[in-house]
């Protein structure tokens, strides 16, 4: 018996827990799996709704269509949802967004939802450029306005409801619910959205966050999400921490880092953004990931093999997440589509054995 007991306490001290203690058992494997895995998913948003030359044609996309592999990571994007739209900001309809999940799901895909929610004081978008200026962005005081004791709070509730149907809308075949990375509140550390750290405090995202959490698992009963952080660029983990919600309230320490300059510049933005995040997941037992990337049209030889991945590679981030092939913006895409010049490096980088995609993941859900 003793022996048992300690078997079995051994096998539950090796498991790790989200933060939601009733997430259910798909959701705690995957959990786990993003721990084991040995190597790094590729993932792409949006990546079976529309690609740079089509728009919603089933069975298609981009990263299929150039390397004969799907990602092993899917993103979508819920904007536009709080006002009860049946199309996000990007035009894809929930429905068909529904449908897809579940087929990337069925193939034993990992899926990551983002949210661009509109501001609700303002009435405009999430950008703050949306607001003519930072001085009226700094005005509306939205986060300090939704957050309980805000004189927003119960209207916005009503925001996050919409979210928490559809999340809770997510279920398999047999109607079980699809496990979920969630990242609300993005890139804070930068100055465009409305929840930016320029325009709320650190007890003001904190509280949103937590209110957000609190009430998809504790009030809706969702047990199908695990939540990840996204600063953008930050000096040093110090800031990187700086907003931080707490161990208690985040499972994936994540972050979003564009090529927009020189190649030096993004190489080393890799670098501190995930060394910090890695430094400080070492410290709580939480995966790190690079939940948003891309060189925006792609105009680089060799990007894929040579820029970035030896950028993150030592990190060993769980997954990566290039943005999305729109068809609605020229020139606006992060992954090669049939055709493009970049197909043979996504090639290569694909024969790199810790780059993951669908086919060569272990089964993620048990
Ligand atoms: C941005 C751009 C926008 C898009 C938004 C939300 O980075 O791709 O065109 O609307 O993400 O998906």
């Amino acid at each position: 018996m003793a022996a048992c007991a300690s078997l079995l306490a051994g096998c539950c001290e090796s498991q790790k827990m989200p933060i939601d203690g009733n997430a259910t058992a798909e959701t705690v494997a995957l959990y786990n799996n993003l721990f084991a895995l040995e190597g790094t998913m590729f993932g792409h948003q949006d990546d079976t709704a529309y690609g740079v030359n089509w728009w919603v044609e089933g069975g298609k996309s981009d990263v299929y269509d150039s390397v004969g592999d799907y990602p092993a990571v899917y993103g979508w994007e819920l904007g536009n949802i709080e006002f009860g739209d049946s199309c996000n900001l990007d035009r894809v309809s929930y429905e068909l967004m529904r449908k897809l999940i579940a087929e990337g799901y069925e193939r034993g895909g990992v899926i990551t939802i983002s949210w661009h929610s509109n501001n609700i004081v303002s009435g405009k978008n999430a950008w703050n450029s949306s607001e003519g200026s930072m001085e009226q962005a700094k005005a509306n005081r939205t986060v300090a306005r939704i957050i309980e004791g805000g004189d927003k709070h119960e209207e916005f509730m009503g925001y996050l409801s919409h979210v928490a149907d559809f999340l809770d809308s997510l279920k398999d075949a047999s109607g079980k619910p699809i496990p979920v990375i969630f990242r609300p509140w993005h890139e804070h550390t930068e100055p465009w959205f409305w929840w930016s750290h320029e325009l709320c405090t650190r007890e003001e995202f904190v509280a949103l966050w937590r209110m957000t959490v609190s009430y998809l698992r504790d009030e809706r009963g969702l047990h199908n999400l695990l939540y990840a952080y996204s600063p953008d660029y930050v000096a040093d983990e110090a800031e990187y921490m700086d907003y931080y919600p707490g161990d208690e309230w985040v499972d994936i320490l994540g972050t979003d880092v564009y090529h927009k300059g020189p190649a030096e510049g993004y190489v080393k933005q890799l670098q501190i953004n995930l060394s910090a995040a890695a430094s400080a997941a070492a410290k709580c037992g939480k995966p790190i990931a690079l939940t948003e990337t891309g060189l925006i049209g792609l105009e680089a030889e060799k990007w894929f093999t040579e820029v970035m991945w030896p950028a993150i590679k030592p990190y060993r981030p769980a997954y990566v997440l290039f943005w999305r092939n729109a068809i609605d913006i020229e020139n606006h895409f992060c992954v090669p589509y049939p055709g493009h010049p970049l197909v043979e490096d996504v090639k290569a980088l694909m024969a790199e054995p810790e780059v993951l995609f669908e086919s060569e993941l272990p089964e993620m859900y048990r």
